[in-house]
């Protein structure tokens, strides 16, 4: 049998504990209160040829380095890095979750996303082509109800799909933040090209946005880079490019970029239904 190391990724209460209990068939504590997930859990699935080892990790809303549980996911991704990630989105508040989900096309992981509370999406009315959004992002989308244990086989295929190349909507797609901010990447990853700095299979792209929002992890990744000088050099200066072309910080021009990609991408995919009036909250 092949063994996939499969990570699940996603905000706090995206229902990961849940999906992973269903999957891997074990009872963890599932609350909705942050601090369930505190340490890596893991499973095995035997499901089809293969054995799934399934890590869950604390849930997080991005991958900057602000929590401790957002350098415990990412070092994860790099030091361990999965054959799949599996992206739990909540449906009951895609704008939030897929924040996380753009940084995770940037670093341009294997990801299947799990379009969780399925069952809520459909509740309140609103019509969500999910299918569009998948071949927008590059990156199957298949909709569960973890609570309930649906959609986690046909998750599960998606995975395996990935993760031998088969699937069609596997395309490397990214994220396009502009004109002005494409070019600055641009600069960035040609100066980290030139000397091979990256024994591992880490994204150059995302490498080069981490440094232009001074992401200290990132610093730390070409510390021992021959061209160390060149590469901060070229960041301070395409940076300041950015800083005075958005009059805000590179951090905070990111950000509102990927906020910008999110509501394009929804305005396209997502319809709020009937049932809204419905909705005391
Ligand atoms: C409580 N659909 C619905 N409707 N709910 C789901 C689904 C789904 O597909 N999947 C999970 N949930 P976690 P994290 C709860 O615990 O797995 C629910 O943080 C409650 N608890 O049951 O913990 C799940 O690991 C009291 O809800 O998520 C859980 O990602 C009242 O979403 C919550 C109501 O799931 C978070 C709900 C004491």
């Amino acid at each position: 049998r092949h063994i996939i190391n499969v990570l699940l990724v996603g905000n706090p209460n995206s229902g990961k504990t849940s999906l992973f209990n269903v999957a891997a068939g074990k009872h963890e504590r599932v609350g909705n209160y942050s601090g369930v997930t505190v340490n890596a859990k893991e499973g095995r699935i035997k499901y089809k040829d293969y054995i799934f080892n399934l890590v869950d990790l604390p849930g997080t809303y991005s991958l900057s380095t602000c929590s401790p549980e957002e350098v415990c996911v990412r070092k994860q991704i790099f030091e361990s890095p999965p054959d799949v990630i599996i992206n739990v989105v909540a449906a009951s508040n895609l704008k939030r979750n897929l924040y996380l989900t753009t940084q995770l096309i940037d670093i341009d992981a294997s990801m299947v996303i799990a379009l969780n509370m399925y069952d809520e999406l459909k509740k309140s009315g609103d019509i969500f082509d999910h299918e569009h959004l998948a071949e927008m992002i590059g990156c199957p989308i298949v909709p569960t109800v973890a609570r309930l244990g649906r959609g986690i086989k046909e998750l599960f295929d998606k995975v395996i799909e990935i993760y031998e190349g088969k699937s069609s909507i596997a395309r490397h797609i990214h994220i396009n933040y502009g004109t002005e901010i494409e070019t600055e990447i641009q600069h960035i990853k040609d100066v980290i090209c030139k000397e091979d700095i990256l024994g591992r299979d880490i994204s150059r792209r995302y490498l080069s946005i981490q440094l232009l929002e001074y992401d200290k992890i990132a610093e730390m990744t070409i510390q021992h880079s021959p061209n160390i000088n060149e590469i901060l050099a070229e960041r301070d200066i395409r940076a300041q490019y950015i800083e005075n072309d958005f009059r805000e910080n590179t951090e905070t021009v990111f950000a509102n970029a990927r906020y910008g990609f999110i509501r394009g991408a929804l305005k396209e995919t997502y319809q709020k239904g009937k049932n809204d009036r419905l909705r005391l909250t």
